[in-house]
């Protein structure tokens, strides 16, 4: 694997399903694949789960992980092609890049959106300068448009948690007050089409997401239409994707507390369990009861990320053998 960041990186959904359990049973079992090996992550943006189960995945491969945290600890990075570099950025990707990729085996790059140039965003402008210049594998720890890691990590959780063969699984908008990346559901859709499940999106009007990620999922405006007999429900904020209204792109245009997945949401589902992300905040996205009960499989989705993490370095180790 070359580079991982969108689903068909991965190959065959069952077989990666397969090797995720095979990894979490012996998490060990793979330590000689990662001797003498690097992997270099740099962090643009903040991270609790990524930056740690990242390291840990490395680790578990018997990998030596380096962290970098661009805006604090290294130079300031100027990521646009072409411009006068006069103001506080003292170095430009274009060298920083190569330079990294010189001590490295692979990397992993945490880029958010800018929210601000859906053009800049969507055309994945620093994942691919990574991708182009460093001439290692580059993981995606979410950049701008996706975060396939963490649909990953969801998927095994789906596939653990499901009771029937072909599960419903509905993706609601909940109110968030900071306007935030769509890399999360992007993703998670692209992921759960590619899935054997019944997957539904619901969110407000305006907040249609990017077509290339919805793809033939179906899309409802009613959140309590969407949510009856889910078996999972997803939720997620994600700031204006531009698709119907460009000019409200990366803006908030709805802070509707009724979209807030509380006990009366989960009643009209069947039983279902709770899934997010994380970071969440509660009583924006989820109800403390929601997010309390026995139904919320959050914690050990987070667990899955350490899996989803050393599949992928695990397959990029391979293939360089
Ligand atoms: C980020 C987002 O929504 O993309 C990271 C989630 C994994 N969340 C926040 O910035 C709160
Ligand atoms: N879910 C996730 O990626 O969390 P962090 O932002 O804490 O890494």
């Amino acid at each position: 694997m070359r580079s991982f960041f969108n689903v068909s990186d991965i190959g065959d959904l069952g077989k990666a399903l397969r090797e995720a359990k095979e990894v979490k049973a012996n998490p060990f079992g793979w330590k000689e694949l990662g001797k003498d090996k690097t992997i270099i992550l740099i962090f643009f943006n903040n991270s609790l789960r990524t930056r740690l189960s990242s390291q840990k995945a490395a680790l578990n491969l018997g990998m030596n992980p380096i962290v970098l945290n661009v805006n604090g600890d290294s130079w300031k990075l100027e990521t646009e092609l072409g411009v006068v570099m006069d103001g506080d950025k003292s170095e430009h990707l274009r060298e920083a890049i190569p330079v990294i990729g010189s001590y490295c085996d692979l990397i992993g790059v945490r880029s958010f959106a800018g929210l601000s140039d859906r053009e800049f965003d969507y055309a994945e402008s620093i994942l691919s300068q990574f991708i182009e210049y460093s001439g290692k594998p580059v993981i995606s720890l979410e950049s701008a448009t996706v975060h396939p890691c963490q649909a990953f990590a969801d998927l095994i959780t789906i596939e653990e948690y499901k009771t029937k063969p072909r599960p419903k699984v509905v993706m609601t908008w909940a109110p968030h007050p900071r306007a935030l990346p769509q890399a999360v559901p992007n993703s998670f859709a692209e992921w759960m089409n590619a899935a054997d499940v019944d997957f539904v999106i619901t969110h407000p009007e305006g907040y249609e997401l990017d077509p290339r990620f919805v793809g033939d999922a179906k899309v409802e405006y009613d959140q309590m239409k969407a949510l009856e007999g889910a078996d999972f429900v997803y939720a997620k904020n994600w700031s204006c994707p531009g698709v119907t209204n460009p000019a409200d792109y990366g803006k908030v245009i709805s802070k509707d507390m009724g979209w807030m997945v509380d006990a009366a949401h989960m009643a009209v589902t069947n039983h279902a369990k709770f899934m997010h992300c994380l970071p969440v905040r509660r009583n924006m996205i989820v109800s403390d009861e929601v997010i309390d009960s026995p139904d919320s499989i959050v914690i050990p989705e987070a667990a899955n990320r350490v899996v989803s993490a050393q599949v992928v370095m695990k397959r990029m180790l391979e293939d360089a053998l």
